[in-house]
């Protein structure tokens, strides 16, 4: 994917888009493996914000806009579903 596509890509996905190259700089980095380990860890909180933003009238009373994606709330949501889900799998891996 040339780097225009991969840009042009990023703006219609906006929070998910995923890809190998995810900064779109026509290389496979470290960098391209902390943003999946990102776009990974904020799935649980992004995907409970798009979820709310689905009912236009709760979004709009909780001022949600797109530009909430991998913010504050998401990334505490993310937080406790991971650790949730760490505990749930400890407790059934006994
Ligand atoms: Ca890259």
């Amino acid at each position: 994917m040339t780097e225009f596509a991969c840009l042009n890509q990023i703006a219609s996905d906006g929070r998910w888009f995923i890809a190998k190259d995810m900064n779109c700089d026509g290389v496979f980095t470290i960098s391209d493996v902390g943003l999946w380990l990102k776009w990974t860890f904020f799935l649980p909180g992004d995907g409970l914000l798009w979820a709310v933003m689905q009912l236009p009238e709760v979004a709009i009373f909780l001022e949600l806009t797109p530009t909430a994606y991998s913010g504050w709330f998401p990334g505490v949501v993310s937080a406790i579903a991971w650790l949730v889900a760490l505990g749930i799998w400890a407790a059934i891996s006994d």
